[in-house]
């Protein structure tokens, strides 16, 4: 259809999620109004119908940079943007958990190694592994997230 949503980006607004921007992506386009630090009138806000939404709980100088991590988080979503990327990242990403930590090439760097089971070509192990270290890393960092299924 064409809804197009009216969103303003400020600090006192509902958070933006993942979930929010694939919501948007399924949109044909979206209004978004950019706040500054002192507000926006609240008779535009009303009459306009503006969704307020924050991208997390720090100040900015205006609400333009916020504006561009909306569109980034939901052009990435559409259709052809990432190519195999995406798909390949959805697919390894455990819902609702932080990602497990990444090693590629070469084997040794300054004098580090990446840890063995990764080049065990165990992929039973090499899974559980993964899925066990986004366990801890969530529960240690994001203590909020667990148990929630609504991170991509
Ligand atoms: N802080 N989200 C968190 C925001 C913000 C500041 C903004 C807009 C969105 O503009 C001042």
């Amino acid at each position: 259809d064409d809804v197009r949503p009216s969103l303003l980006t400020s600090p006192r607004g509902r958070p933006f999620k993942q979930d929010d921007a694939r919501k948007l992506a399924q949109q044909s386009g979206v209004v978004i109004i950019c706040g500054r630090f002192e507000g926006v009138d609240q008779r535009v806000i009303e009459a306009r119908a503006l969704e307020e939404v924050s991208i997390g709980d720090y100040v900015l100088s205006g609400g333009e940079v916020a504006a561009q991590v909306l569109l980034d988080a939901t052009i990435r979503l559409l259709p052809g943007v990432m190519g195999n990327h995406q798909s390949a990242d959805s697919e390894s990403f455990e819902g609702g958990l932080l990602e497990y930590p990444h090693y590629t090439r070469p084997p040794e760097w300054e004098g580090q190694t990446i840890p063995e089971v990764l080049t065990s070509g165990n992929h039973a192990k090499i899974e559980a592994w993964r899925r066990q270290q986004s366990e801890v890393l969530t529960r240690a960092r994001r203590p909020d997230l667990v148990g929630n299924k609504k991170f991509d």
